[in-house]
């Protein structure tokens, strides 16, 4: 095991991983900007070094002085969070250059996900379902229109550097196809930098379930079940769980086999998530690899019975995967906690919380790096808290979710609180039935 790591990151994420650290022996250095020089992450690391001002461009991305930062203190290795510099394949190979490991997997996997018509290539190559839609990269307006054609409306234009749903547009009549089309490249090459998109069937009303993925530097890979993470707004997710209301125990062993032959394919090492659409038929196709560790991790956690993080750290450090071992049990829920103002259009609510109380019993689990006096910063994510619970079946975990929610308190600023207690006593969220357009839908008309 490393003796002692860098964290290259802030907030709940820098703090979870700093208490792995102390469960393995391994001592940890916290990178901090100055609007940062508050947070726990700095408090609870054996060492801390501010690497410049709030601006992420300066402290949380600036790879120099996380590198010089490591090198100061004598770190082995970098674990980078999720966000800022997780899957970015140049920082991966400069920790490999001046001989730091770099918890995560290699720069060549993480480039081959990162663009995203190069990764539906690679998946269907490896024998991932992928929608249908065009061979790669679309050179201009009219091959894109034959294409759309010949798939037939409606039709998805994407940016292949995009993901997360920047640069998309949906097409419903080959009329729209030429504006759609120039929007799209337009959007992504001032975005991105790079005017490249591919076409896609559109698939109406999907899921969104995501299978979770460790490798080893053995080249033995395992999954870990699915994750629904089909409530969103606008691309942001906003509830996560597991098991999935709509997965069975079959879906989920061909999901899960395909998800393990798409990450052996890249060599894949440390944790992933393939990102799957799964429509009314219960068709399933690849739509996106992150090649980090997630947000919503701890639903998977609570399910299997294993620490993903401490996972991390021991495929990094060399460690092998013994075969799937684990049993899930139960049903995870987890609601994220912004700091957003849900009666006002989510809009971001910094501050100072002046009073902040948890909630807890059997069961429940709150992730957070805020206290009772912290300022949320308006130069990050506006992610506070991440509130998690576990129970027998998913109803009991809706009802526990409730209560969780109605003594969590927190003031001083505008959280989404509010909005989960609402939404844990909506007949269909209860129901388990619905799809991506779930808040637009429903939110407010309940
Ligand atoms: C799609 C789709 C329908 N058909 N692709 C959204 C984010 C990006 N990862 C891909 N996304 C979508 N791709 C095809 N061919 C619908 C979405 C989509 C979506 C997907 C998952 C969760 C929420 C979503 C909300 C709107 C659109």
């Amino acid at each position: 095991m490393f003796k002692k790591i860098l964290i290259a990151n802030r907030g709940e994420i820098a703090l979870r991983i700093i208490r792995v650290c102390h469960e393995l022996g391994v001592k940890t250095v916290a990178v901090y900007s100055e609007a940062d020089k508050y947070s726990l992450h700095v408090r609870f690391a054996d060492e801390a070094i501010c690497i410049g001002p709030p601006a992420g461009r300066e402290s949380y991305l600036h790879i120099p002085r996380i590198i010089s930062a490591a090198e100061i203190t004598n770190a082995d290795a970098i674990h980078p969070g999720y966000g800022f510099l997780a899957e970015n394949s140049q920082f991966a190979e400069i920790c490999a250059s001046q001989g730091l490991i770099f918890i995560g997997p290699s720069p060549d996997a993480i480039t081959s996900m990162g663009d995203k018509s190069l990764a539906k290539d690679t998946m269907r190559k490896a024998g991932v379902p992928v929608v249908p839609g065009s061979d790669g990269v679309v050179k201009d307006v009219k091959a894109g229109l034959e294409i759309a054609t010949g798939i037939g409306f409606p039709v998805m234009i994407k940016a292949s550097a995009g993901g997360g749903g920047k640069g998309m547009r949906i097409v419903r009549e080959a009329v729209e196809f030429e504006k759609a089309f120039q929007m799209a490249s337009n959007e992504a090459g001032a975005a991105f930098g790079n005017a490249d998109v591919y076409i896609e069937k559109f698939v109406e009303e999907p899921r969104h379930i995501e299978i979770q993925v460790f490798g080893d530097k053995f080249g033995n890979v395992v999954h870990l079940n699915e994750r629904d993470c089909t409530v969103q707004r606008r691309h942001q997710k906003l509830i996560e769980e597991s098991p999935s209301p709509i997965i069975d125990s079959d879906l989920r062993e061909k999901m899960g086999a395909a998800a393990i032959k798409g990450a052996k394919s890249v060599k894949y090492e440390g944790a992933g998530t393939i990102e799957f659409l799964v429509d009314k038929e219960k068709n399933f196709y690849f739509m996106e690899m992150n090649t980090r560790i997630q947000v919503e991790h701890p639903v998977t956690e609570e399910v299997t019975g294993m620490d993903l993080i401490k996972l991390q750290l021991k495929m990094a450090a060399g460690e092998r995967l013994r075969k799937k071992q684990f049993k899930p049990s139960g049903h995870a829920l987890e609601c994220r906690i912004n700091a957003e103002d849900p009666e006002h259009d989510f809009r971001p609510s910094p501050g100072e919380i002046t009073s902040f109380h948890l909630p807890g019993g059997y069961g429940v689990r709150t992730d957070t790096h805020c206290y009772a006096g912290y300022t949320v910063s308006p130069y990050y994510d506006s992610l506070i808290a991440k509130l998690i619970v576990v129970a027998p079946t998913r109803d009991e975990a809706i009802d526990k979710m409730s209560g969780a929610l109605e003594e969590f308190t927190v003031e001083g600023i505008h959280t989404t609180i509010p909005f989960h207690r609402r939404v844990m006593k909506n007949e269909t969220f209860r129901s388990g039935l619905y799809d991506t357009s779930f808040i637009e839908k429903h939110y407010n008309r309940d």
